[in-house]
């Protein structure tokens, strides 16, 4: 029996006026290896995204939810290793919240580390000639927000979560940054969904 990846991918917001997380998700193939998959936009809103995805999952009943989001400062595909308890925003999301020094979830473990194989997914997708690195930080904008929640929601479960960030298109780069063009962000994706399956 196929296994089932929600996987994730996040609207526009700040200046920009496309989010490649989203683009990314939207052209992966329905199946990828021993995985099915359900692919689901979410809202770049402090709490609404986490909701968005706890909503689907519930019909779904996913064996992996991975969350991608971009991340313009950055050239490498990015795994997460960790999502902390920190909402630190430093511009506000799509409905005007901007919230500082305030926790994820309040009475929540400081942080969670990411219960999909990070390592193995960057060793598989830099033989692939594509950069990736590991990250030790998700920030504290909506991206943590989500994939804290989510790590929280099924901590000691069978269901495992991961978040991966993906860098700006070549074309909303910004200066000193080459991005990555669309088409290896979507090979990165489905390169990294085969290393979760092993
Ligand atoms: N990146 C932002 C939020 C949405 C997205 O794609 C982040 O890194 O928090």
């Amino acid at each position: 029996m196929r296994q089932k990846l929600l996987i994730t991918g996040f609207e526009p917001f700040g200046k920009d006026r496309i989010n490649p997380s989203w683009e990314a998700v939207k052209r992966l193939p329905d199946v990828i290896g021993g995985f099915e998959l359900l692919k689901l936009q979410t809202p770049t809103v402090f709490g609404v995204a986490a909701e968005t995805v706890l909503e689907a999952a519930r019909d779904f009943c996913p064996d992996v939810i991975l969350s991608i989001g971009q991340a313009g400062k950055r050239d490498s595909v990015t795994p997460e290793i960790v999502a902390i308890n920190l909402r630190d925003a430093s511009m506000a999301d799509n409905a005007g919240n901007e919230p500082q020094d305030e926790p994820v979830i309040a009475d929540g473990q400081n942080a969670y580390f990411s219960s999909v194989p990070c390592r193995a997914i960057v060793q598989a997708v830099k033989k692939a000639g594509v950069p990736c690195a590991l990250s030790y930080s998700a920030g504290a904008y909506v991206c943590n927000d989500l994939f804290y929640t989510l790590l929280h929601h099924y901590y000691e479960t069978a269901t495992r979560v991961g978040f991966i960030h993906v860098p700006s298109l070549p074309q909303q780069a910004e200066k000193n940054r080459s991005g990555m063009p669309l088409d290896v962000i979507v090979q990165a994706l489905e390169i990294a969904i085969r290393a979760i399956e092993e």
